[in-house]
């Protein structure tokens, strides 16, 4: 025998009408991110509708109280507006479903008005109907869960299962719309910048550099295969419209460079390999990209740096830091602003609009991503690794470790008999690479070929080859730098190496059949 329903208590009853509404606006929110619409959101739509009917000395006040949060000031008030009515909707359908029903239709019906004025095209509509039907379905079947008996363990299981997995829905709705929007907004901040054009090009990459076809890297690492390394769960995405670059802290005058200042300026262009301390031993973090930018060392003689100032420390949108040795950055012609890889702007992985890159040195004590500040200070300022742990005299940072790799054969694979190539890369970034070693089976080393030389701070490919009978066999490399240092057999992984990088060879284990 069925108990009869009850009706709902009051807080339980607004909660339903509550959460119904924001799973309708999170679904809205969502649909618009997938059309790529962000003002087809209903939400953002009634908010753009709002503002278009604000006067003006309303928009001064706003703009006086709350800054350039005005529009989270407005998002957040209408936010509560709305939440209030659905409330009274849902304690006014506590016996009959009908008013809360009538009051989310009509919530719907006023988020495609909005809709309909904010954009334009047939499509955007999908938005608020998408809110519409969720908004209703979500209703009725709140409505129906928390009339059911709350004396009996499901009921209330289920009253609670439904209350929970509406307001997680629609959070991750929401969400998931608000990235794809930002997405969409940073896309087209990208291609507005357009491709980029050096005022001083690279040298063209000599042909003989690379031997992709015996199994090499590329020379240039197409952006989209870049390795990529940073602490940020997701990709901060900014708009280059908006991105400023502030020089402070110990210089003559602080400057505050907008993105618009630098993409003017002549560009230079250098082709730099990047290497993450992280790496292990034969490790895919190395990846080597013509770098567009700005020298640093203009920008920071513009500022006049102070002549005790010691560190240059890189801040990103996010409050990550990044220390540089100052002489390091001053040093060296190539230590760039960069806005541009491969005559594209950044990919926003790889911190568009702008970032720094310094030749030389592993990325986590110069390459910030998402750069909005300079700051110039002495070695008494700690950067994010440096406070956890990774505390090495800042002016002692080590230059990247000199390292080879092989890349084919890849460990384990069987290779037919017969001549059997042998290629990869190696590294020695400031000194430049002059020869790489091969040794098969524990005999003796043997001379690589080697690519054409780029610069010094460019890795440099090599290929082998060797008759090689059917079996196992081992491989394993080691690279010299030009001035005469042999790569280390002595093995230190990346962690135990802490700031200072890996060691050891790269081997690789084969079957020639
Ligand atoms: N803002 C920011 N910049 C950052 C990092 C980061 O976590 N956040 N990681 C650094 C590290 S450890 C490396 S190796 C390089 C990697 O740059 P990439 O991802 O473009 O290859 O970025 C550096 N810049
Ligand atoms: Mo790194």
């Amino acid at each position: 025998m069925s108990t009869p329903d009850r009706p709902p208590g009051r807080a339980v009853a607004a909660l339903a009408g509550v959460l119904s509404v924001a799973a309708a606006l999170g679904a809205g929110h969502l649909v618009a991110g997938l059309l790529s619409e962000p003002s087809a959101s209903p939400f953002l739509a009634v908010g753009n509708a709002v503002v278009d009917r604000t006067p003006n000395p309303v928009k001064s006040f706003a703009i006086s109280v709350f800054g350039s949060d005005d529009k989270t000031a407005l998002l957040t008030g209408m936010a509560v507006v709305i939440a209030l009515v659905a409330a009274a909707a849902g304690i006014a359908s506590r016996r009959r479903s009908w008013p809360g029903l009538a009051v989310v239709a009509a919530l719907g019906l006023l988020g495609g008005l909005a809709v309909v004025e904010q954009t334009s095209g047939a499509w955007t509509l999908l938005a608020p109907i998408a809110a519409l039907v969720a908004g209703l379905a979500v209703f009725a079947g709140l409505h129906a869960r928390a009339r059911a008996n709350p004396r009996r363990d499901t009921g209330r299981r289920g009253l609670l299962l439904g209350f929970g997995g509406v307001a997680v829905g629609a959070a991750l709705a929401g969400a998931g719309g608000a990235l794809l929007a930002g997405r969409r907004d940073v896309a087209a901040s990208r291609r507005a910048v357009g491709p980029l054009v050096p005022a001083r090009p690279a040298p063209p990459i000599p042909p003989g550099a690379a031997f992709p076809e015996l199994g090499t890297p590329t020379f240039l690492t197409p952006a989209s295969e870049f390795y990529r390394v940073d602490v940020n769960l997701t990709v901060p995405q900014l708009r280059a419209q908006e991105a400023v670059l502030r020089i402070h802290g110990m210089v003559d005058r602080e400057i505050e460079l907008p993105f618009s200042d630098i993409v003017a300026r002549p560009l230079v262009e250098r082709t730099i390999t990047m290497t993450c301390v992280s790496n292990p031993v034969g490790g895919p973090y190395v990846s080597t990209a013509n770098f567009i930018g700005v020298p640093l060392a203009d920008l920071l003689a513009e500022a006049g740096v102070h002549p005790d100032a010691q560190q240059l420390v890189g801040r990103a949108v996010d409050g990550f830091t990044i220390g540089t040795p100052l002489d390091r950055v001053l040093g060296h012609p190539d230590a760039l602003l960069a806005i541009g890889m491969n005559g594209e702007p950044l990919l926003p992985e790889h911190g568009f609009p702008m970032r720094a890159v310094v030749p030389g040195l592993y990325g986590y004590v110069s390459a910030t991503k998402w750069l909005s500040e300079l700051e110039l200070t002495t070695f008494a300022f700690d950067p994010y690794w440096e406070r956890r742990g990774w505390d090495g005299d800042p002016a002692g940072i080590v230059p990247i470790k000199i390292s080879s790799r092989i890349d084919a054969p890849a460990g384990f694979a069987e290779v037919p008999a017969g001549e059997v190539v042998l290629a990869g890369t190696s590294w020695a970034q400031g000194v430049g690479i002059a020869g790489v070693e091969v040794r098969l089976d524990d005999g003796e080393w043997r001379p690589a070929e080697l690519g054409d030389a780029v610069d010094p701070d460019t890795w440099r490919m090599w290929y082998l080859r060797v008759p090689l009978r059917p079996g196992r066999h081992s491989a394993t490399v080691r690279a010299i730098d030009r001035a005469g240092t042999v790569q280390t057999g002595e093995r230190v992984d990346p962690i135990n190496a802490g700031p200072d990088g890996a060691t050891g060879r790269h081997t690789v284990i084969f079957s020639v059949t």
